[in-house]
């Protein structure tokens, strides 16, 4: 039978080990990740003809560049191993959560939104229409109460049917004219180059170079001409004489700007429907 690869993905204390334990019970099996001692979980569960291998990620806030943990997380999704994503967010805190969640759709991975901790959101007495927020990143959102096994089996249900799919996912946040143009420039220069591998997203690297990714950046030094960094450099530059700011502090302020809008279009005061899960 197909084994899938599955990584589960989110901020600490998302619930991200609670969805690991109830979609894995006591096939686990727990080592480090290669060089590191940081704790690599795995387990398996099969699902009609198929046998998915869970891996948990280590718990992080954004796909930097700051910590073991980000670098950990960025390239084993970078490598190509993953079909799918399962992004744990707890539903209390959707704002912060979401940051994490918009970054791995702009690298492209398949993905389902998992909005745990549904239990606190009917106890604040406010309601979130997953419908739309469905709509908006193009994915499936479900809700789940991890430590009551609530939503488990819907979650894994979803997640096959979205494997199966296999649709791009085409998730784009716009930056604006004038970053946009910059971003249009350095994905040109690196889709033009042919060390860069053709699997890669280069949106999403030109959009991590605009973060001053380091890590992503000395990946791409590794690949291309003298010529083209110095192309990317210039792009760098300009945006800072034409804005006055820096590249990076504008993309996450247009990161940040696009989950506030979202996240307010999707709340719902007060309480109008009893949040069932099946
Ligand atoms: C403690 N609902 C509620 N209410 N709580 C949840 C849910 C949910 O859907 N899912 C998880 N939790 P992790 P990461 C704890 O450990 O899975 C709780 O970091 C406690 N511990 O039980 O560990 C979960 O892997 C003492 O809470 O998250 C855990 O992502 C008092 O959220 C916490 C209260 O879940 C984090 C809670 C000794």
């Amino acid at each position: 039978a197909d084994e899938l690869i599955v990584a589960i993905a989110g901020n600490p204390n998302s619930g991200k080990t609670s969805i690991f334990n109830q979609l894995t019970g006591t096939k686990q099996h727990v080592g480090n990740w290669p060089g590191v001692t940081v704790e690599k979980k795995e387990g398996y569960l099969n699902y009609k003809d198929l046998s998915l291998k869970i891996v948990d990620l280590p718990g992080i806030y954004s796909l930097g560049a700051y910590s073991e943990d980000e670098l950990i997380a960025k390239d084993f999704l970078l490598s190509k191993g993953t079909d799918l994503v399962i992004n744990v967010v707890d539903a209390t805190n959707l704002e912060r959560n979401l940051y994490l969640t918009t970054q791995l759709l702009e690298m492209g991975v398949q993905l389902i939104l998992v909005l745990n901790m549904y239990d606190e959101v009917s106890k604040k007495n406010f309601n979130i229409d997953i419908e739309k927020l469905s709509d908006f990143l193009g994915v499936p959102v479900v809700r789940t109460i991890a430590t009551k096994g609530k939503g488990i089996n819907n979650l894994v249900a979803r997640a096959v049917e979205e494997f199966r799919k296999d649709m791009a996912i085409n998730f784009k946040i716009d930056y604006g004219n004038d970053i946009e143009r910059e971003i249009a420039e350095i994905k040109a220069i690196l889709d033009s180059n042919p060390g860069i591998n053709r699997d890669y997203n280069t949106r999403y690297l030109a959009v991590g170079i605009l973060e001053q990714d380091e890590h992503i950046i000395k990946e791409i030094e590794k690949e291309i001409t003298n010529y083209s960094i110095n192309r990317i450099r210039k792009s760098l530059e300009s945006i800072e004489t034409e804005t006055g700011e820096e590249s990076d502090a504008l993309i996450v302020e247009k990161k940040y700007a696009f989950i506030h809008g979202l996240v307010n279009d999707v709340l719902k005061f007060p309480l109008i429907n009893r949040n069932e899960i099946s």
